[in-house]
């Protein structure tokens, strides 16, 4: 199995009758009529949809406003509160005593919250929030563990107004003090430290240290939810232990209602320069697709149990763990843990407890734990019982079609349709994807559009091709849960996803895609800008290469992706420093110290997998670094491209090899 080996296999696996018969959206006809539906009335389809699916506290007159385009609004004269969506309405329909979540810690400890109970402690710290000053259209950086705190935390922000900024627990001090300062945010939720594979790993001292980077006046409030108990140094005046902010706080709190173009929240995310941009999401629209979505390709039930295994710090987290199941009425596992702790069978062990029936998680993890399975026969999925699961989904990137019949076989005991979800942080949801009671599976393909979504792959000057052939793919038409702008920055948004090339009318995703001639179905081919994707995480090669060359011995640093078995692709950094070439044993202990460089710029996951070192890197007459040269360099292929215009070519034979 090779992550390299990626496309299409040609088996075909068409629902079973008995699943078409269940679903909610049940047969290709069911489907199609959708999809007529929204071709022949667009905004009528999404209007009714969001009439059904939402509850209004004043219902909205307009659906699709284009006079700003691309600064789409949907739904704009309408008023909603997301945190009520997910939680007050099904308290009201007599749903309280449903457990909304099934957390489980590191550790296997296991706490259920009801719904009622999720209500009220989520509008105890609503009001404790209201109680520091926190007011609508604050931004609030929310730090947190997997928990139920860190849900409660995302759910509370929603319910007054606030926006939150969720950065991923293993990003760095850097990371969160660039995002600090970009919304300019006036508190930030975390945690002493979080357990995670049996380790404490540290959360507020990264956040006292991105404090004291400077530039942070904006923050008055850092609200510590206390999760190990592990030393952590307290400010006064500025820091609070999350007991504090709630007690004596009222278990009802009324909800902000807020137009529907209300941000809901910002997350940032990797693009094509150094800087990271903070996608901003709407709160009707976008609450309308997590609805939507969860509702049909999860086909979620009232007895199902949940779980999607991606953190909060993910879009995927937002849209299928804090929003999604529950706006759903749905029961969910919280896991705080890893894969691979205390052993490699811990999500099939937790499948068998819990009686999970849909399971959401990445390629990533399952080609890890094929390997485990493959050397550990004790963790081998077939030492348990996976007889509660009926539907599995993947997401984060391309799944090989290796991985995905071990999934179906293995995991899903040849029963469970398997939903191979495309979809982005800009997107909101997902984009394109299978629907258990409808599509026919073919391994590696994420098939065909959510009823609705206008998606196309379409040539450099964006006329659509013909099926079978390779190109860029773009969504046509605005959708309400696409991403509204890169706050602060209007004219990024404008020209990374409506660029003028395509007039200003298509919607870039970033990827290349091609539909298969007969059928239609995408594939989707990977990233066609300057982004890796590293087990399913976006990572930009400018971020990575801007941490390489703030070390003090770096001259110049270029940074390439390059296939993985197991990370789908990993980081390869080509390093000058600015003395003379290291030999072999100086060299590694050099690439170390830069691996953990880049993992206290940006965080662990950035951290390139292979540094080689070269006098130069090969470069055009112009001065432009070669990348494509690079990227055969990492893969280790023979050059064939046209190497004249180089004014180096010398060095690629230094190059060749990991120094
Ligand atoms: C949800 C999420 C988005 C990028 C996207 C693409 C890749 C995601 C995929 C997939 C192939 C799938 N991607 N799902 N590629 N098949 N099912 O992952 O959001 O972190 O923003 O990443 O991930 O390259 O452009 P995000």
């Amino acid at each position: 199995m090779s992550a390299g080996e990626t496309g299409r296999s040609t088996h075909l696996y068409p629902p079973s009758a008995e699943v078409v018969k269940k679903a909610t959206i049940s047969g290709m006809a069911a489907y199609q009529a959708l999809c007529r539906e929204a071709e022949q009335d667009y905004t009528g389809y999404w209007a009714r949809l969001a009439k059904e699916h939402v509850s209004w506290q004043k219902p909205f007159t307009q659906v699709l406003d284009e006079s700003n385009a691309p600064f789409y609004q949907w739904f704009a004269d309408g008023r909603l509160n997301v945190s009520y969506n997910c939680l007050d309405r099904h308290v009201d329909a007599g749903l309280g005593g449903k457990v909304a979540l099934i957390f489980e810690a590191d550790d296997g400890q296991v706490t259920r919250v009801t719904y009622k109970d999720l209500l009220g402690r989520v509008a105890r710290f609503a009001n404790g929030l209201k109680a520091r000053g926190i007011r609508k259209g604050d931004r609030v950086l929310i730090y947190m563990p997997m928990s139920v705190e860190g849900v409660v935390a995302m759910q509370a922000c929603a319910r007054i107004g606030a926006i939150h900024s969720v950065v991923f627990g293993g990003f760095s001090a850097k990371s969160v003090h660039e995002r600090i300062r970009d919304a300019g945010t006036v508190a930030v939720i975390t945690a002493d430290e979080q357990y995670r594979g049996g380790k404490n790993l540290p959360l507020k001292s990264v956040v006292d240290e991105s404090l004291a980077l400077g530039g942070c006046d904006s923050v008055r409030t850092v609200i510590v939810y206390r999760r190990t108990g592990g030393t952590c140094a307290m400010v006064a005046g500025r820091d609070v232990p999350w007991e504090e902010v709630v007690a004596g706080q009222p278990e009802i709190c009324e909800p902000e209602w807020v137009d529907a173009e209300h941000p809901l929240f910002l997350l940032y995310t990797s693009g094509s320069t150094g800087q990271p941009k903070g996608v901003q999401h709407s709160s009707g629209g976008y609450l309308l697709h997590a609805i939507l979505t969860t509702k049909w390709t999860f086909d979620l039930k009232p007895d199902d149990v949940f779980w999607c295994t991606a953190d909060i710090g993910w879009v995927t987290g937002h849209t299928y763990v804090a929003y999604g199941p529950l706006a759903c009425g749905g029961t969910q596992i919280v896991f705080e843990g890893v894969p691979v702790y205390p052993d490699a069978g811990r999500f099939w062990r937790m499948i068998q407890d819990h009686k999970v029936s849909i399971f959401y998680t990445a390629p990533t993890a399952i080609r890890s734990l094929i390997k485990a399975a493959e050397t550990t026969p004790a963790v081998h999925p077939s030492k348990y019982d996976l007889s509660s699961l009926r539907l599995l989904g993947s997401v984060g990137e391309p799944i090989n079609p290796a991985a995905w019949e071990w999934y179906y076989e293995h995991i899903g005991g040849g029963r469970c349709p398997i939903v191979d979800t495309f979809w982005q942080t800009e997107t909101g949801g997902h984009m394109i994807t299978p629907l258990p009671g409808v599509t026919t599976l073919v391994p590696g393909s994420c098939t065909l559009p959510f009823p609705g979504i206008q998606a196309a792959v379409v040539d450099e000057a964006g006329h659509e091709l013909e099926w079978g052939k390779s190109g860029i793919l773009v969504v046509t038409k605005p959708w309400p849960s696409m991403i509204r702008t890169i706050w602060g920055d209007p004219e990024r948004f404008k020209k990374s996803y409506f660029p003028q090339d395509f007039h200003g009318k298509l919607y870039l995703a970033g990827d290349g895609a091609s539909r298969d001639a007969e059928t239609g179905y995408f594939t989707i081919t990977g990233r066609i800008d300057d982004v890796l994707n590293i087990s399913g995480h976006r990572m930009g090669t400018m971020e990575i290469e801007s941490a390489l060359v703030s070390n003090p011995l770096v001259a110049e640093a270029a940074v390439v992706g390059r296939p993985d078995d197991v990370t789908g692709e990993a980081i390869c950094a080509f390093v000058v420093l600015k003395r003379a070439r290291p030999a072999a044993e100086e060299a590694k202990n050099i690439a170390n110290d830069l691996r953990n460089w880049v993992a206290k710029e940006i965080g662990p996951i950035a951290k390139p997998k292979e540094i080689r070192f070269g006098d130069n890197l090969p470069k055009t007459r112009s001065g432009k670094i070669m990348r494509r040269l690079l990227r055969s360099l990492a893969k280790g292929e023979a050059i064939t491209q046209d190497v004249s215009t180089l004014e180096n070519p010398q060095i690629l034979d230094q190059l060749k090899q990991a120094s």
